[in-house]
């Protein structure tokens, strides 16, 4: 298989399982090159820690995207997560638009919302600016809450198949013909994602399983984009990346100690089994 390069685009939370603590391990293993353009440093996740702290990387932005172009450094994929801020949102879509190789895979996680509720950084600016990167990616992949944020439609906790579809009918209007929305749930005990392509769609239904744990979605996005990169069709990447999530949250489930990430780690070898 062709060796690839993908770069990454998020925040390092130092203490956290999230974001690049995440996404780099599980690129490796589906044995492709890493390259970071960190968002943020944080001491820990925004999400159940009190008192984090955040450094906001933005202004480094330029001068790095310029010193690659000086090196002629290119990509074969690029995926973005959890950004800084909404200044930054421009400077993210310039090197999703310019640094990619040709036939370059980009891959948008919003990542600034979950449960009905924004995280905690962002605002209406941010979703505003998030909605000028659907157009530069080739494939968005909200969950629900992020997906009514950035379509201007209302949250529901419960749903039928005509909201859903209606949902993504929206969300394509801003410029994004393929997406994978996470966290589709139409029967108790079954949860599942919907993979929309130029109005076709396809879901792929799995296990639900009691205990939400954060970090869940980075894990995900991160998988979901090493099997892409690794020549699966969306959907194949859509179920692969949904089966080694229910993976990990079964790892993690039995201990509460654990409340701010998944043990994803051990079970990386069922994902490397999974491609
Ligand atoms: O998992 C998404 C995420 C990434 N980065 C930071 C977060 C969150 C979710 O809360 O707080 C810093």
């Amino acid at each position: 298989m062709e060796y690839k390069r993908i770069l990454t685009i998020q925040d390092i939370s130092c203490v956290g399982q999230c974001s690049l603590t995440v996404a780099l391990p599980i690129l490796s293993a589906c044995g492709i090159e890493t390259a970071i353009l960190p968002s943020a440093v944080l001491s820990t996740h925004t999400a159940g820690f009190s008192g984090f702290t955040f450094r906001d990387l933005t202004d480094d932005m330029p001068a790095i995207q310029t010193h690659w172009q000086k090196e002629g450094i290119r990509f074969d994929g690029i995926y973005t997560g959890y950004l800084g801020s909404t200044k930054q949102v421009g400077y993210v879509r310039n090197i999703l638009t310019t640094m990619g190789k040709e036939n370059a895979v980009r891959i948008v996680d919003p990542a600034f919302a979950d449960n009905g509720k924004l995280y905690p950084i962002f605002d209406d600016a941010y979703v505003d600016a998030m909605k000028t990167l659907c157009p530069a990616a080739d494939v968005l992949l909200p969950n629900i809450t992020e997906a009514c944020f950035l379509a201007g439609k209302e949250y529901r906790e419960t749903y039928d198949e005509n909201y859903i579809q209606d949902l993504l009918a929206s969300l394509a209007t801003l410029g994004c013909s393929t997406i994978v929305l996470t966290g589709v749930s139409y029967a108790q005990e079954k949860t599942g994602v919907v993979v929309y392509e130029r109005g076709k769609i396809r879901y792929y239904e799995h296990r639900w399983i009691a205990k939400g744990c954060h970090g869940t979605g980075d894990v995900y996005a991160s998988a979901f984009t090493g099997a892409v990169l690794r020549g699966n069709s969306l959907f194949d990447a859509a179920r692969i990346a949904a089966d080694y999530t229910v993976r990990c949250i079964e790892n993690t489930q039995d201990d509460p100690a654990h409340w701010y990430g998944v043990k994803f780690e051990g079970v990386l070898p069922d994902l490397i089994q999974m491609l």
